[in-house]
């Protein structure tokens, strides 16, 4: 697939294939491939010139030309190869270095609990430096608080019941880069996700021993990053949830991942968890919980952040504050992790296809493959989460009648019948919840 990219990179394109993601998909298509489109946009039609283009920069034929959707950019060409310089991580794609911001491909999340070094890090501010981790401590205050306390790590390990729990966390602006019109912030592909195994103890435990009030709405977090302005008055982020999710068994506040100190980029020495829904719930170097009478207001609880719009809206429009609503549990979702996106594969040999599949608060039901474009779909084995609120694995395999250029395409399904779809879906200011199908390219030889 190294060769196809080469061969893409040197076509007589009159645009780049950086440049054409940042266009209208079906324009790109136009420019790159001559492809014309039905006036509505939904399927292309190549045309022999444009199908011999696209072949030929893929390196071969495309046996389910004709299923192939208008605008779509095939797999082969998503570039995964940056290397991370963040200290404990390997293999992830930096977007951004002031704050870090870095995500996993795809390939090396293949493991059912995500090990350290591939765990996604996303930061607001800067990480606190010189943490002495015995005299880290952890305030428990707010307004409907009624006995606040202050805890050392030691403290909680020693006072209440140690948990360990399979938690999904992903960011709510996964899959932000394919909006169009983009939207600003982070440009993540589809690696902001990962389900590593948390210790600690149960957020409820800790938040019932220092008393709930009766009139207790919400649980905010407050952290030791500090803002990039470097103003210590100021918060990068300081989020909650309602109190019904602080409560659940699964929400914790933690101080070690996969049986390891947290890394220091994922929080060290001390976070809440609460997975299924966006990440940005998720506390990092946790030093302040305080139970709110009211929806926290914390540094980007209010719209646009982590907000989207009650009502679908038209892509590129503006919405009032009021039309939003705060993110909570996240839509299902699924990721090939093998084979990794570009392998190539002989005719008729068998193909062992896997990934994880999750739906926020809810279980996943069904995945399904298509090696056609979507045209045709076939059920894959999905496994039970090791825990509520841990991603599930599937897997399956697939076969290849005829040489050329393939796509794998997953699509998960939630209990509740709700499906991913084939592309990105509703579009709002801030490109969040973009749960759009994963697919891989595969070359058939
Ligand atoms: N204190 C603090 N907590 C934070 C953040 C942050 O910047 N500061 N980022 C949040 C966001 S937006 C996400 S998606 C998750 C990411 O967790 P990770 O970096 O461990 O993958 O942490 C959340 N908790
Ligand atoms: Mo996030």
């Amino acid at each position: 697939m190294k060769s196809g990219r080469n061969r893409a990179a040197r076509g007589a394109r009159r645009i780049s294939l950086t440049a054409a993601q940042r266009l209208d998909p079906i324009e790109a298509d136009r420019l790159l491939w001559g492809r014309e489109s039905d006036p509505l946009g939904r399927r292309g039609f190549l045309r022999r010139s444009g199908l011999l283009a696209l072949g030929a920069a893929l390196g071969s034929a495309i046996p389910h030309a004709r299923f192939l959707p208008a605008g779509l950019m095939p797999a082969a060409f998503a570039a995964d190869n940056a290397l991370s310089e963040i200290p404990g991580k390997e293999g992830l794609i930096i977007l951004n270095d002031r704050p870090w911001n870095a995500e996993t491909p795809a390939h090396l999340l293949d493991d059912s609990v995500t090990p350290n070094r591939h765990m996604f890090v996303r930061n607001n501010g800067l990480a606190p430096e010189n943490i002495d981790p015995d005299a880290w401590r952890l305030e428990v205050a707010g307004e409907s608080c009624l006995r606040p306390a202050s805890f050392r790590i030691a403290e909680l390990r020693e006072r209440f019941e140690t948990v360990s729990l399979q938690l999904q966390l992903e960011c709510g602006g996964n899959g932000r880069g394919e909006f169009v019109p983009a939207a600003s912030g982070n440009q993540w592909t589809i690696g902001a996700i990962g389900c590593p195994e948390f210790t600690g103890v149960r957020l409820r435990d800790v938040l019932n021993y220092c008393g709930i009030g009766a009139d207790a709405v919400y649980v905010g977090y407050f952290g030791a990053d500090t803002h990039l302005s470097g103003d210590p008055d100021l918060d990068p982020i300081s989020r909650g949830v309602p109190i019904a999710k602080a409560l659940e068994r699964e929400s914790l506040i933690a101080w070690r991942m996969n049986g390891e100190d947290l890394p220091l980029q994922n929080g060290f020495p001390l976070r809440l968890v609460c997975g299924g829904w966006p990440g940005s719930v998720s506390g990092k170097w946790l030093r302040r919980l305080v139970v709110r009478n009211q929806v926290h207001d914390g540094e980007k609880m209010a719209p646009p952040s982590y907000t989207v719009p009650r009502l679908p809206v038209a892509p590129g429009s503006r919405v009032p504050d009021a039309e939003m609503r705060i993110i909570e549990s996240m839509p299902v979702k699924s990721l090939i992790t093998f084979p990794r996106s570009g392998i190539s594969i002989r005719q008729g040999e068998r193909l062992d296809v896997r990934g994880h599949a999750w739906a926020g608060d809810d279980l996943v039901s069904s995945v399904f493959l298509s090696i056609d474009f979507g045209a045709t779909w076939l059920p894959a084995a999905v496994q039970s989460p090791a825990n509520r609120l841990a991603w599930q694995d599937w897997s399956s395999w697939v076969q290849f009648a005829e040489p050329g250029y393939y796509e794998i395409w997953a699509r998960a399904m939630d209990s509740a019948g709700r499906s991913q779809p084939m592309v990105v879906p509703g579009w709002n200011p801030r490109g969040y919840l973009n749960n759009a199908c994963h697919r891989i390219a595969v070359q058939v030889t």
